[in-house]
Parts: structure tokens; C-alpha cells; sequence
């Protein structure tokens, strides 16, 4: 039984509590893990508010915050395969997944290294002739970065990497589904000798932990990645002290085929969409909406692919698709499912639980035309694909839209002039063209609607955890003017 730690203020401890974690592919607990309550959070907070204001880290130059990450990225990229072997061990995602994502991960932490002494503030073309304006850029606080099980490691990179080129502070809290690997990171953290208080990793449950830090007066921004319930929570919770939010909540993604399009190459791309990541991912393509005229022919080429997949061992190097992370999350999918096929969507493939004690579902496709299926309608978060059918680009541009989420989308066209049409009238933060599931530190990335708002990742990204201050200087050497007259 391997047992973890928390990272508080520099040092590692046990927690207030312990709680055991699961292997998703046997179901059997395999590590124990530390449970923050709220004299940990509290604690944590008050270590990176410390942090923020005093000691070495406020005292540090933007080049010298740079040069801890770049140490950050290389230590990530050193311990990459160890990283991943515990994400696929304690989440059930694929090993083959988690190594290429991780060596990814270094790659955010290097962008975010080179962009923090680019944080720059402006001087202002002021209307008065006795002053010089000028801005400055700060760090916005203390930040409380919220992570999901899916994609931890990756999901805690896109907040911390900016927050820390801001100079920001932060307290991370990894889920309660498979902390192992980010807990882990906190070594690397250590290592890479960031001062005390700068980065906290704590682990727990909503109610105790979650809401004691998003509720918590020295919190100023919360970065959150989550489903759209936690994230109202989320937010009430910060209404309390002001502070900032910014959310990606996953989504229902359209992938729309043309029958114009590259069939084979659209096919290839929709099962990364659904099926990679065992369709655990905020982006999946999880709605296609196919031309009319070449339905029968795309859902057959992907009948095929997903008959072909390999569904096994998560840290088995040949292994497509693995279990799900939490027992939770299939039952959620199975009863989905079985409220879907109730309401007329007819099964092309899958539709059912794996065998054995993993939380196993099998790569599925409904075909969901003509019927109001809720697997049309909500997040799954798990390898199940509905298929709906359209006529004309007004068709697939209203299905496309008929969704309160708004996180990505994917079109597959030869059609140039169409491309552009479609990406004016999608409704959402990401529009992929005859490719999907594409990422980039340079990029940015986020939603619309019930998806969330704020981006991840860009120049951008890395401004949200600033905030502007405007200074004011009197070059003149005569008395103030009347004070009853404002300037
Ligand atoms: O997420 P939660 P859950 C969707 C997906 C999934 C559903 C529920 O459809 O089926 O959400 O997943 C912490 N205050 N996505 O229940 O609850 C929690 O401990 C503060 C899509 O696992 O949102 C964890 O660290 N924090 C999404 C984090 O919030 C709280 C990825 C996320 O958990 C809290 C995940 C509280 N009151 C799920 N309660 C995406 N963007 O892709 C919980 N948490």
C-alpha cells in the first residue's frame, strides 16, 4: 500500500485524515491519501498569503520567477515517466495518454517561464500636461487552483504555470480521485526551489476542503476546472470575499461531418474525440453530426474502428481504451445510457459495462436521430458517442448549437468558403477543422455558455492573474491647484 502527502508551507505532512484510492482497474485500493480539512486549508492559505508578501518570493525579479520555472519544466520532463505511471495507476487513464501528456506538461511550465518577463504595464499618453501615468502589472493574490480527476497533472499546469509567471502564490487542490500524481509534483515543486508558501498541493472533498478554500477570505482568484454543479457552488462561495473566477466546465461537443469531407481522416479524428482518454475529456466530440447522405456509410468506417480498439490494462503500453477513474462515473454512464435506448436511441455498439471488477464501459455509439436522447443532451464524460443526422449547412449549424455548453467543436470539410462560414456561426471557445483534440500552450482555451468562461493558456491566460495599477506623478514643481476643482 503506497501512502502520499500534502505540501503545505514547504513542508510534506499527513493531514487531518486520511482516505483510501482506488485503483479504477481493479477496483481495489491500492494507496492511502492525505484528506485537507479546514485547518489545513486554512493553514495552506495562510502560507501562501505569507508567501506572497513577504520573504523572497515578492522580492524575486519576473527573470528569476522564470528561471524556477524553466527548473520546474525540467524537473517534469525528467520525472515524466514516473508522473505518469502514477496518473495511470490512480486515475485509469491510459499510460500511453498520460507519458505523451506529461512530456506535454513541460512544455506549459516552459511557455509560462519564457512569458514572465513579458508581463509588462504601459505608459499612458496622459491629457494633462503636469503628469506622467504609467501602469504596473501585480500579482492578483492568492490563487486557489481546483483540478478534476481527468487530466490532473495538465489541468493544475495551465493554472499554476501562469499564476506563478504573474507572481502569484497559490494553494492547489487536486481531486479526491487520483491526487497521487499531483501530489507527487509537490516534490518536484520543492526541488526546483520555489521559497515555502509559494505552491501548496492539498488533497480532499468538496464540502470540507473545496468549499473551505473557495470560501476562504485570503483566496483572490479561484481557477477551476469542473462539472457546471460545482462550479455555481464554486462561485457563490467566492461572492463571499470578491475574489475572481475563472471556470472550465467541459462541455457537448459537435463534430460535424460533411460529406464533402475526408471520411477515413474525419473517422480517425472522431475516435480520438470520443474514445481516447476513455471519453474522460472536457473537449470530447461526444455529439456527431453527420451529412445525411454519408451517415450509414462514417457510422459504419467508426463501427469498425471502435470494434478494433483495445480495451485493457491502463499501464499495458497497448491498451486504447481503459476503465473509467471512479465507479461513480460509470454508474452515471450506464444509467444515461439505459435513459437514452428507453427513449429510442438504438445501440450500434457497446452500450454496456466491461467485465470484471474495473469500472470498465465499453466504447459506444448510439444512434440517436430523430429522438430526444439525453445522451444528446448531457455530459457523460465517458466513451459513448450519439449520433445525429442533418441536411444543408442551416441544419447542422442549429444542432451544432442546441446545446447550453459552448467548449469545443470540430468541422470536416473540403469546402474552404464553408469552413469559414461554420466557424463564424459555432457557438463555442475552440473550433477544430478537419482536425480535433489539438492543444497548445500558445493557444488559448475555453468556453461559452454553461462551459465556463476565462481562458487557459496564451498571453492572456498569464494577464488574468494580474491586476492593474495606476500610478500618477506630478512632474511640476508649482503649488497643487485649487482643491475644490478636480483634475
Ligand atoms: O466534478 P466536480 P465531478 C463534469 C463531468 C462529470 C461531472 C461531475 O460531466 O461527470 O462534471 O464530476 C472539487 N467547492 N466534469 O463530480 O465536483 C472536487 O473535489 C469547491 C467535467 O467529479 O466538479 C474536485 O477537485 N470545490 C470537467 C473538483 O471540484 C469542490 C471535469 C471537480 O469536481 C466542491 C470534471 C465545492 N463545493 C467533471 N465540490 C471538465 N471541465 O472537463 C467538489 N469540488
Amino acid at each position: 500500500m503506497q501512502s502520499f502527502q500534502q505540501y503545505i508551507d514547504g513542508s510534506f505532512d499527513d493531514g487531518s485524515a486520511r482516505f483510501e484510492s482506488v485503483d479504477p482497474a481493479t477496483g481495489s485500493v491500492w494507496a492511502t491519501m492525505p484528506e485537507a480539512r479546514e485547518a489545513d486549508v486554512d493553514r495552506a492559505v495562510k502560507a501562501a498569503e505569507q508567501a506572497l508578501w513577504t520573504g523572497s518570493w515578492p522580492a524575486l525579479t519576473a527573470s528569476a520567477r522564470g528561471k524556477l520555472l524553466y527548473r520546474l519544466a525540467d524537473l517534469v520532463q525528467a520525472n515524466a515517466q514516473h508522473l505518469a505511471e502514477l496518473e495511470t495507476r490512480d486515475t485509469g487513464k491510459i499510460i500511453r495518454e498520460t507519458s505523451a501528456q506529461i512530456a506535454y506538461v513541460a512544455e506549459y511550465y516552459r511557455y509560462y517561464a519564457g512569458l514572465a518577463d513579458k508581463i509588462e504595464g504601459s505608459t499612458l499618453s496622459i491629457d494633462k500636461a503636469d503628469m506622467d501615468v504609467w501602469t504596473r502589472r501585480e500579482p492578483v493574490g492568492v490563487v486557489a487552483a481546483i483540478v478534476p480527476w481527468n487530466s490532473q497533472l495538465f489541468l493544475a499546469a495551465v493554472k499554476i504555470g501562469p499564476a506563478l509567471a504573474a507572481g502569484c502564490t497559490l494553494v492547489v487542490k487536486a481531486s479526491e480521485d487520483g491526487p497521487a500524481p499531483l501530489l507527487e509534483f509537490a516534490r518536484l515543486v520543492q526541488e526546483a526551489g520555489f521559497p515555502k508558501g509559494v505552491v501548496n498541493v492539498i488533497t480532499g472533498f468538496g464540502p470540507a476542503c473545496g468549499s473551505a478554500l473557495t470560501s476562504h477570505p485570503g483566496v483572490a482568484h479561484i481557477a477551476f476546472t469542473g462539472g457546471p454543479v460545482t462550479a455555481a457552488h464554486v462561485v457563490r462561495n467566492s461572492a463571499e470575499n470578491l475574489a475572481s473566477t475563472s471556470l472550465e466546465l467541459g462541455g457537448k461537443s459537435p463534430f460535424i461531418v460533411f460529406a464533402d469531407a475526408d471520411l477515413e481522416s474525419a473517422a480517425n479524428a472522431q475516435v480520438a474525440g470520443i474514445f481516447a482518454a476513455t471519453g474522460q475529456s472536457c473537449v470530447a466530440g461526444s455529439r456527431l453530426i453527420v451529412e445525411r447522405s454519408v451517415k450509414d456509410e462514417f457510422v459504419e468506417l467508426l463501427r469498425k474502428k471502435a470494434e478494433a480498439i483495445r480495451i485493457g490494462a491502463p499501464l499495458d503500453m497497448a491498451t486504447e481504451v481503459g476503465p473509467l477513474c471512479t465507479r461513480r462515473q460509470r454508474d452515471h454512464i450506464e444509467e444515461t445510457v439505459a435513459a437514452s435506448i428507453s427513449a429510442g436511441a438504438k445501440v450500434i455498439i457497446g452500450g454496456q459495462s466491461g467485465e470484471g471488477a474495473g469500472f470498465y464501459y465499453l466504447p459506444t455509439i448510439l444512434d440517436c436521430d430523430g429522438i430526444n436522447s439525453p445522451s444528446v443532451e448531457k455530459e457523460l464524460f465517458g466513451p459513448v458517442l450519439s449520433v445525429v443526422s442533418f441536411n444543408g449547412e442551416d441544419e447542422a449549424v442549429a444542432l451544432a448549437n442546441d446545446t447550453r455548453f459552448g467548449l469545443a467543436s470540430g468541422v470536416f470539410t473540403q469546402n474552404l468558403t464553408r469552413a469559414h462560414r461554420m466557424v463564424k456561426k459555432i457557438r463555442a471557445g475552440i473550433v477544430w477543422i478537419n482536425t480535433y483534440r489539438a492543444v497548445s500552450p500558445i493557444a488559448p482555451f475555453g468556453g461559452y455558455g454553461q462551459s465556463g468562461y476565462g481562458r487557459e493558456g496564451g498571453i492572456a491566460a498569464a494577464l488574468d492573474f494580474t491586476r492593474t495599477k495606476t500610478v500618477w506623478l506630478r512632474t511640476s514643481d508649482e503649488p497643487f491647484p485649487d482643491p475644490f476643482v478636480m483634475r
